[in-house]
């Protein structure tokens, strides 16, 4: 079974190396990662390139062009780890906010789910304590009201960006209609797999704050998240199972 972690950078040339030599090290069949830059001024596509160099057919770097943001990177590489055959593909932040320790068991749970995701809000998932009540606050705001009234969504961490993925799971989604590009792209993600029946499984995880670089959450993105969970609701609200895409389709555009 082919593995592929795609990881969207920005900035994290401190970061990236040893995070792929952690992810490297787990005991994973076939594992495959794919670091998706988008030109980062600090140097980190280029540290990117060198590790694909040193570790060839195992990191793969992919440069974008254009308009950056969170959304678009994982489209782009989400596409290009469809296209070059994952079975799994698993999504992941460069800053060690997602420890590598719980990839095993989320790939292991996609056995018997279409979705795993690597969750703070279920029993024995935790937060950094070095977060502060405003931020914990808004977060659980986020997650616990906000999405969950607007979206009526099931799960408890729709703003996780920690999920692996099967292979027909992302095939069945219209990656064109997706449309945030900030962090509410998780919950865009979250939101049509829940309208499109998937089986989604939380896997309880520490989350811990990022100990080099800094945080790209800005407030642009904050407002994107705001307005776009109505646009959200209103462009995927009719989606039904049957509306998963056949593979063939996505296959020919990748
Ligand atoms: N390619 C790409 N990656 C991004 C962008 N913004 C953030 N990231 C990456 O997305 C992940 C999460 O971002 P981060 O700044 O840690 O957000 P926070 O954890 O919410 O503070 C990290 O791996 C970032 O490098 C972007 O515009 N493009
Ligand atoms: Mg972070």
């Amino acid at each position: 079974m082919n593995t592929i972690i795609v990881i969207p950078t920005y900035n994290e040339a401190d970061n990236l190396s040893a995070l792929v030599g952690e992810l490297l090290a787990l005991d994973l069949e076939s594992l495959q990662i794919l670091v998706v830059d988008d030109r980062s001024p600090d140097g980190t596509g280029e540290s990117a390139d060198k590790l694909a160099r040193r570790h060839e057919n195992k990191v793969f770097v992919l440069h974008r062009q254009g308009l950056r943001g969170l959304g678009r990177s994982y489209l782009d590489g989400f596409r290009r780890a469809l296209a070059m055959g994952a079975d799994v593909i698993v999504q992941m932040d460069a800053d060690f906010s997602h420890s590598p320790v719980y990839l095993p068991a989320m790939v292991q749970v996609l056995a018997h789910a279409d979705v795993a995701v690597g969750s703070r809000y279920v029993p024995g998932g935790t937060l950094d304590e070095h977060w502060g009540w405003w931020r914990r606050f808004l977060s659980w705001w986020a997650n616990a009201i906000y999405t969950r009234l607007i979206l009526g969504l099931h799960v408890h961490d729709g703003t996780a960006g920690f999920k692996a993925w099967t292979r027909s799971a992302l095939e069945g989604i219209d990656l064109d209609a997706i449309l945030s590009n900030g962090y509410v792209f998780q919950v865009e993600m979250a939101y049509v797999s829940e309208r499109l029946g998937y089986r989604i499984v939380e896997i309880p995880i520490h989350f811990e704050d990022r100990r080099i670089g800094r945080s790209k959450m800005s407030v642009p993105v904050k407002l994107e998240a705001a307005y776009r969970t109505f646009e959200i609701r209103l462009r995927h609200r009719r989606l039904r199972p049957r509306h998963r895409r056949k593979a063939a389709i996505v296959q020919s555009e990748a």
